[in-house]
């Protein structure tokens, strides 16, 4: 490694809840267990290296303001392979087991694939050199699709075969470095997989040709025996004016009528679900619905503003709404909860992505610690299930397992007049959820 790049900073401590200590962590104990895990193992924590180590917080109106002097700002491999060394005391120092990257956040775009996959391969080795020496492990890997100006129409939607051509070979080289550095996961988030106007598209051929590019990555995967998870990260717009992976049910729809469906699930991010008009809960509902919950993209946004601000998760309700649904699925498998999240552009001190992290990650704990209560007490799942217990008796089970028909139900309903119907005593369940955490 080269010269510390946060030589004023520790590892971050352990705090008291009390503390008046403006970096330490009061909720987050790695080995604590809750329901029997470890809380590093419930949260899986990674970080994203093209926000904490190439995002300068520009805005559309304003440059760069973030201070990075471990960075020189050119894409000369040493200045590369200094900003590998800078993420990775980062993540050790902030207690982060994991982390993401694009492939071009890693190493430079060159003037053809062949130098790009060049310079790529001396960083991945370097990444896996303190991967080693470090513990922190990959959690997924993905190509970026979006930035160059070949991208401009979209990748594996471009109308030009040629540029389709390149992001498959892209992705190619892409999958083989997450396999090489032990990815857990490979991630497709369709940046310009979509539409700016329908009056020059052909969406019956992008959405073929965007499903075929898909299946040509299952087929690569599986000839080099790369056997992390797939995903898909659904996102409504930005850059484009309409992604045709705009949500989770859009995805799940697109997955099945393309004979996709086996091989991926959904990596389910905040934003991008409020975009998308949800809540970050209704989309991990349906995925859990769905047997399809795989990852979490850990941000939020400012709800009355519409872009993706990307904003660091430090609110614990919404952190504990989510961990009530992750818990509910299960747990993370091949998943986590990556931080793709950047600072506001005026937190542009090195020790502002300390702060950002462990807000990030302490948000979180709390909302395990929180939901876990929730599910100890049971009353909320309990009321849940009484409220369908009509449909525990002969006739709801005779429908759920299609042995009544139209008739039947019909010479049932004919004469029917009392209803007994239930309050749903919303209110009654927010109040109780609150008292318990
Ligand atoms: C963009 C976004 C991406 C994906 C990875 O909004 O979320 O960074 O997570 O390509
Ligand atoms: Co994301």
């Amino acid at each position: 490694m080269s010269q510390a790049a946060f030589p004023d900073i520790d590892i971050v401590p352990f705090v008291e809840q009390s503390s008046r200590a403006p970096l330490g962590f009061r909720h987050y104990r790695p080995e604590e267990l809750i329901e029997g895990k470890a809380m590093k193992d419930h949260l899986r924590f990674a970080s994203a290296y093209w926000h904490t180590m190439r995002n300068g917080l520009a805005d559309p109106f304003g440059s760069a303001t973030a201070q990075m002097p471990w960075d020189d700002g050119s894409d000369n491999i040493s200045n590369c392979l200094r900003r590998a060394d800078a993420f990775f005391e980062f993540v050790t120092k902030c207690r982060i087991e994991r982390w993401c990257f694009h492939d071009r956040d890693i190493a430079p775009e060159r003037a053809t694939l062949r130098e790009s996959n060049r310079d790529l391969d001396t960083v991945v080795a370097h990444c896996k050199t303190l991967q080693q020496s470090t513990g922190v492990r990959l959690l997924w890997g993905t190509a970026c699709l979006f930035a160059h100006p070949r991208y401009v129409s979209g990748a594996g939607t471009s109308p030009r075969v040629e540029v389709f051509t390149h992001a498959a070979a892209q992705v190619k080289k892409a999958l083989e470095v997450t396999h090489e550095l032990g990815g857990e996961g490979y991630v497709f988030w369709g940046g310009r997989e979509g539409y700016l106007s329908l009056i020059n598209t052909d969406m019956k051929r992008e959405r073929e040709h965007l499903a075929r590019f898909l299946h040509l990555a299952c087929d690569y995967a599986k000839a080099i025996g790369f056997k992390g998870q797939f995903y898909i990260e659904p996102k409504p717009r930005e850059p484009s004016v309409h992604q045709y992976d705009s949500d989770a049910a859009a995805c799940l729809a697109f997955l099945s009528e393309f004979d996709l469906r086996a091989h991926f699930k959904l990596n389910i991010e905040t934003n991008h679900a409020t975009l998308a008009g949800h809540t970050v809960e209704h989309e991990l509902a349906l995925c859990r619905a769905t047997g399809s919950f795989g990852s979490v993209d850990a941000n939020s946004g400012t709800d009355h503003c519409g872009w993706d601000t990307d904003e660091f998760p430090t609110d614990h309700r919404l952190c504990t709404k989510m961990m009530l649904e992750i818990l509910a699925a299960g747990g993370f498998t091949t998943g986590g909860l990556n931080f793709d999240a950047k600072r506001r552009r005026e937190s542009f001190e090195p020790v502002d992505l300390f702060y950002a992290h462990v807000a990030g990650m302490d948000a979180f704990a709390r909302g395990l610690k929180a939901a876990a209560a929730i599910r100890a007490d049971g009353r909320i799942a309990e009321f849940v299930k009484n409220r369908y217990a009509s449909w525990d008796g002969s006739l709801g089970k005779g429908i759920e397992q299609g042995r009544v028909n139209m008739q039947e139900l019909e010479a049932l309903a004919l004469d029917q007049s009392a209803w007994h119907l239930e309050s749903g005593r919303q209110e009654m369940l927010e109040h109780m959820q609150d008292g318990i955490v």
